[in-house]
This record gives structure tokens, sequence and C-alpha cells, in this order.
């Protein structure tokens, strides 16, 4: 196989990453904190237009696909071969930062505008995406574009509700898929060359270590559940404590067992988090009747996480028997741990080091990649997140490592472009 070696030129503008990214900043819920682009709401599809015209402007071909997936895609020199991915998302979580996947996507445009810029055409056609929802929804379910993308998109996720009554199915018709044709477009294995995400670490290591570039080495799994506990609402003042079906004490048990549980030393590191808790009917004088609360655990060993929700279950009998509660568990979504394959590692991490101070390292976060690396090879490229912070305001890149980034995921796709997928 030819290896063709070309000087790079496609260095980034880094002004104009800086410029889309504070744009985009612009396109958010100003009654929450932080930047908060949620979904299926108006200022995401706002975001999703100026995309569409930034994708347009950069010389690609915009469609979006029965996910809802918006992509840009540019032919390369030989049909024969199948596109090379870039891609992550802009949806954000609620009172989350302005970096959480948006600069992957900006990344994507800002090659494309390069290659148009400098005359380059690739061996392999390149599509650049804005992954529908990759953010936990009020659907309870993450990585919606991606899952559709690789058919992993469930007929029971679709027909799922969020709190407003809107059906999933619904909300991606509203930004232009057609789940109808989800299945039959699926992309499957051999239909992507390979995929390149561009991503914030959300960690402290790359700063620690004053690194301005990570080659991920493997992404965590994360298993996410619903827990409803359902007691009895009474009166706080008239009934005695022996006689209460306190939803809430009950629930703060199993919250803290999850913490025991994932404080464990295990072979592979694990996380486990309640973020997500409502108690009902949530006031002063009255005994919580019923509490929901969502609880994920991450680890690279799958296997680890079934044991931890394993014990977590048994447990949660022991308190529904102790107290005289209904506690149950509904899974609402499992993504595998990926570990990214060697020779993508040393392609990216060649790129890397040609580009900036460079490690590999594991993703606690969990991204888009988990579900491409489903039908294609993955592959991913962090810059480091200012004192580790994400999911909050004070989530920050230099605009300057930004571009770091940018020209790294340049010349991995340059490289593997020219040589690397066809001799897998
Ligand atoms: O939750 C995550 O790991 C990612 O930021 N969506
Ligand atoms: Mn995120
Ligand atoms: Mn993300």
């Amino acid at each position: 196989m030819f290896s063709l070696t070309i000087s790079f030129n496609l260095h980034p503008n880094q002004e104009r990453i800086q410029n889309n990214i504070e744009m985009l900043a612009t396109m958010v819920d100003q009654s929450k904190p932080g930047w908060t682009r949620r979904p299926f709401t108006s200022w995401y599809k706002e975001g999703r237009a100026w995309l569409k015209q930034q994708m347009e402007q950069a010389g690609l071909q915009v469609s979006i696909d029965a996910g809802g997936n918006l992509i840009g895609r540019l032919s390369g020199s030989e049909e024969h071969l199948k596109p090379i991915m870039i891609g992550s998302h802009t949806d954000t979580v609620t009172g989350g930062g302005r970096f959480d996947g948006i600069i992957g996507v900006i990344a994507g445009i800002e090659i494309a505008r390069r290659l148009q810029e400098t005359g380059t055409t690739l061996r392999h056609t390149l599509e650049i995406v804005d992954f529908t929802a990759e953010e936990p929804s009020e659907f309870g379910i993450s990585t919606i574009g991606s899952r559709s993308m690789v058919g992993n998109l469930t007929a029971e996720m679709l027909e799922r509700t969020d709190q407003t009554g809107l059906v999933l199915d619904e909300g991606i018709r509203m930004i232009g898929g057609n789940p109808d044709e989800i299945y039959e477009t699926a992309r499957k294995t051999g239909d992507v060359s390979l995929y390149l995400e561009l991503h914030i670490e959300q960690g402290p290591v790359l700063e620690q270590n004053n690194m301005k570039l990570g080659v991920v080495t493997g992404i965590v799994g994360i298993h996410r559940y619903r827990v409803i506990v359902e007691g009895k609402p009474n009166h706080a003042g008239t009934t005695p404590m022996n006689m209460r079906f306190d939803a809430l004490t009950g629930a703060s048990e199993l919250v803290l067992e999850l913490e025991n549980l994932c404080k464990f030393t295990y072979s592979d590191p694990v996380v486990g988090t309640v973020g997500k808790f409502t108690n009902e009917p949530n006031g002063a004088n009255v005994i919580p009747g019923r509490v929901i609360f969502e609880l994920e655990v991450r680890s690279i060993d799958s296997e680890i996480i079934e044991n931890i929700m394993s014990s977590f279950s048994k447990y949660a009998a022991l308190v529904a028997a102790k107290r005289q509660l209904d506690i149950s568990l509904d899974n609402l979504s499992k993504s595998d741990s990926i570990r990214v394959l060697p020779d993508v590692q040393d392609k990216i991490a060649a790129a890397c080091s040609a580009t900036g101070k460079t490690q590999y390292l594991p993703s606690g976060a969990g991204h888009d990649a988990n579900q491409l690396a489903s039908i294609a090879p993955v592959g991913m490229i962090f810059v480091p997140s200012r004192e580790g912070r994400s999911h909050c305001p004070e989530e920050w890149t230099d605009f300057a490592e930004v571009a770091l980034g940018v020209e790294a995921l340049a010349r991995a796709l340059i490289n593997f472009d020219q040589d690397y997928i066809e001799r897998r």
C-alpha cells in the first residue's frame, strides 16, 4: 500500500474556531444557568440551522438522516472506499458548558474548510456529523443519534415520552429525521472506514500532567437505571416514627449503598452516581410518598457494572422488606465499554505527537464513539479541561488548545486517509 508523505497544510484557523464556539454559545436557553441547549428545543433547532449553513459554506453536501443526525459529506477521489467519519454532538446538559461535544463538530467543519481552501482531495469520502441528543435526555436515553445510526435505537425507546408528553419518535421528526427509516438505513459493519472524535477530556489528567493532547485508549460503558420507591404519604406531625412508610428515607439508604458499592476497589476503576432525583409530594410537612431517581454506574469493564447492579438490587429488596416499601428498578440503557484498537491508537498518537505534548489515557465520559464502535474502528483525541471541570458553567478549554486538537485531528485524518484503513 503506498503511503504518500504529503506536507501537512491543514493548519486550522483558531480565530474562526473561537468565533464558531462563541456563536453557538449564544443559541442557548438563557433562563438556565451556564450554557443549556437541550435536544429538540428551539435553541437546538437554531443551532442546527446555523451548523447546516456552516457546513454548506465549507463545501459539504448536507443531509439529515433517519435519526435526525446532521451530516455534511465531502466526496473522496476513490469512490469504492467507505467514508471516514468525524463527529460529536452540540446538545448540552442543563447548566452545561460551551465545549462538551461542540468542539468536535466545529473541528470537523473547520477541517472541511481547510480541505476546501487548500484544494486538498482525500481518497476517502469525509462525513462530518452532529449527532442528535448525545447527552442523557428526558427520555432516559443518551447517544440517541449515534444509537439510531448503528441500528441501536429500539422501538420501545422511540415510544418513550418526556415530561411534556413529547414522544421521542416525534422529537426526531421535529428535527428532520424519519424514525420509520431508522432500521433500513442503519449503517452496518464495513459501511464506515473509521470514526474519529475530538472532545474535551472533562477530567483533570492532561492539565495535571501539563499535556496538550490525549490519545484515548478506551471509553467506559455506562448502565443507567430508574428507581421508583413507593411508600405512603402522610401527615408529618401526627404519624409516629414507627408507623411511617417513608419513601425518601428508604431511597436515601439506596443512594448511600450505591456509593458504598462503587467505593470498593475493583480490577478497573468504577464510578456510580445518582444525579437525578424527585421527591413527591415534596412538602415540608408531608412524609414522602414516592421517590423517583436515576442512577448510573460506569467502568471500562461491563462485568463489574453488572455485578454491582446485582448487589444493589438485592440490597433494594432488603430495604423494601424492612421498610414495607415498593421498590422497582428499570434499566434505561446500557452502553458497552470499548477499547480503541492499538494500531488506531498508534496512528492517532503519531498525529498528536507531531502537534503537541501528548499522553495516552482512558475516557471516564461516554461518547457517540461508544455506539460507532459497534460498526467501525473508532479513535478519539482529548484536549485539556481547566481544573478538570465539565457539565457546568466553569467548563473551559483555551481556544489555542482547541485549535491544537483540531490540528491533531486533521493530521490523523490525513494519515488514515493515505495509509491505514485498507490494510486492516
Ligand atoms: O455523560 C457523559 O459521559 C457524556 O458527557 N455525555
Ligand atoms: Mn457530556
Ligand atoms: Mn460529550
